[in-house]
């Protein structure tokens, strides 16, 4: 293993995903000297670890990808509308390269505690490797979906077979061919990986909780001419997608309620939506996501689809969706629905007969034993915090993250939290990354912190955090417009109810991310409105 290291550098960045990236770059670029650390044996963060079989990306490669550099994406050549995990995996290892990053990131490190010293101003950062750097800034990139959730089921570490989790696929891959396997959950994962594994299993068994609503993807290879005019069209493209809720040019913004249309109406907009090989379908109308008599328009609408693609009547019932569309994370699949007319693939209902226990051989529900050769776990992450939490995040007078959030996330526009100065999250809970394109909540937010810390820079201001009462007024704010929405109303990773005993929030800013871009901007123009700032200590650190 190498020496650990002691060092002082200007700012340390957790993660080497899209956002660790990005933010390496741009804070290289105002001249500080900055460390990266990375957990995985390469960068891609989210793209490094989701490896299994059918892992795609449900944006389109597109939007899905960098917007600041020009050349970046006049140079690159996307193959599919979605492009798979092993091309956005490569995308990613080109932007390393190609803006000469790796330097700057030590990989199979991961950050174990961050403590900010008050008479110093420095944020001491620790590794798994024994690493200190000391910083005065810090940036968490470190992603929403990247630490792994195991379900309690009795037993579980007894099965003898082969274990995978989809969020840590092995990276030679695995060979299902000739085995009966299990996977358990059924989010945007599952019904990527189960179609694939249904095609290479002699059996396949998917034990389902909670069925989640999939669209047909209906990707497909890019045609020279549609990469030729997207190209020529980047700059209006990825203008026009931060002027919507999803932060996706393609996703109309919707200004009708689906009550106001005839019923016929409603349908031919689902159909083109359904068609169309996108989620867009929440956004057809301005009140799905608010009003339940509109959203049973559009729920029912996909619950006939799934009715009319599956054969047997008794499955395609254990399959339909009972929440309301849109409140917890739509997925778009490719012959998903349709895999359940295949005669190797059984579905289990684990919410009518749950799952007892998990013998060497088997997995056994309250009905029936399932013998099995390999089990797949597809069952999700701690999703927005976890990763944050699982580092010690404190300051030297014994203010901690874990303390400030033990009721959940509280912060000021998810980019920082009160007591825990010169520590900014990338896409943070209390903001609206996770309902977006994700690349573009990253740039806004990567962009947003540099041109802080330059203004600091220049302003001679070494501290800042958000004051109190803005903080509190932001998760009021933040809790206030879930609330109208219907959103909370379903179990999901955005409320925590994914892991037992996590407090029940709802972490996302459901305003969307061209409101959200608004107040950040506003609160800049207004000299950083609800920030405190600070000076450097007297005393000289020694
Ligand atoms: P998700 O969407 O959180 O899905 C996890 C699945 O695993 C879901 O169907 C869960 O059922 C199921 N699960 C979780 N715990 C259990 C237990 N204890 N027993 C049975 N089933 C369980 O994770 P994904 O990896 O699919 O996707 C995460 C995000 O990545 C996705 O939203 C995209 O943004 C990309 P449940 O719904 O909890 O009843």
């Amino acid at each position: 293993a190498p020496a650990p290291r002691h060092r002082r550098v200007d700012a340390v960045v957790v993660g080497a995903g899209f956002g660790g990236l990005y933010a390496l770059h741009k804070l290289r670029s105002l001249g500080l000297e900055v460390q990266g650390f990375e957990a995985g044996s390469g960068v891609g963060g989210t793209w490094f670890w989701n490896r299994y079989p059918g892992a795609r990306c449900d944006f389109e490669s597109v939007e899905y990808s960098y917007s600041f550099s020009e050349e970046l994406q006049q140079e690159w050549s996307w193959s599919e509308r979605y492009a798979a995990q092993p091309e956005i995996l490569r995308y990613i290892n080109h932007v390393a390269d190609r803006f000469d990053l790796r330097p700057l990131i030590r990989l199979n490190t991961r950050v174990v505690s961050a403590v900010f010293d008050r008479a110093s101003a420095l944020w001491r950062v620790t590794t798994d490797a024994g690493d200190t750097v000391e910083a005065r800034y810090c940036v968490m990139a470190s992603g929403n979906l990247s630490t792994t959730k195991f379900p309690d089921i009795a037993g579980r570490e007894s099965f003898a077979g082969d274990c995978y989790h989809t969020g840590q696929w092995p990276a030679e891959g695995v060979d299902f061919t000739g085995l009966r396997v299990g996977v358990i959950g059924t989010g945007s994962s599952a019904i990527q990986v189960i179609p694939l594994v249904a095609q290479q299993a002699e059996h396949l068994v998917v034990f389902q909780r909670t069925p989640p609503y999939t669209l047909p993807a209906r990707n497909r290879p890019v045609a020279p001419q549609e990469e030729q005019a997207w190209k020529r069209r980047y700059n209006e493209i990825r203008e026009a997608a931060k002027r919507t809720i999803s932060g996706i040019a393609a996703f109309c913004k919707p200004t009708q309620s689906a009550l106001e249309v005839s019923e016929e109406e409603r349908r031919t907009a689902y159909e083109r939506h359904w068609g169309d090989g996108r989620t867009s379908i929440t956004r057809v109308y301005n009140d799905l996501l608010v009003n339940e008599a509109a959203n049973a328009t559009v729920s029912k609408f996909v619950q006939d689809k799934v009715r009319e693609i599956v054969k047997d009547p008794v499955v395609a019932e254990a399959l339909v969706p009972r929440h309301f569309l849109g409140t917890r994370r739509v997925c778009l699949d490719t012959d998903y629905y349709e895999t359940y007319n295949r005669a190797n693939v059984t579905l289990v209902d684990i919410q009518r007969a749950p799952i007892e226990v998990i013998t060497p051989d088997a997995v056994r529900t309250a009905e029936k034993e399932y013998p099995l050769d390999a089990l797949i776990f597809a069952t999700g992450f701690d999703a927005m915090t976890g990763t944050l939490l699982a580092i010690d995040i404190r300051t030297s007078d014994g203010v901690t993250l874990r303390d400030q959030w033990s009721a959940g996330p509280r912060t000021y526009l998810g980019l920082m939290t009160h007591g825990l100065p010169n520590i900014f999250f990338v896409t943070g809970p209390g903001s609206p990354s996770v309902l977006t394109n994700m690349i573009l909540s990253i740039e806004q937010h990567v962009d947003w912190i540099a041109q802080c810390l330059a203004d600091m820079e220049r302003n001679g201001q070494a501290l800042i955090e958000p004051e109190l009462a803005a903080q509190d007024d932001w998760v009021d704010h933040v809790n206030g417009l879930a609330a109208k929405t219907l959103y909370p109303r379903a179990n999901s990773w955005y409320l925590g109810t994914n892991v037992p005993g996590k407090p029940r929030v709802f972490m996302p800013y459901v305003g969307g991310a061209e409101a959200y871009r608004k107040v950040c901007d506003e609160v800049v123009a207004d000299g950083y409105r609800g920030f405190a700032f600070g000076t450097a200590p007297a005393t000289p650190p020694v």
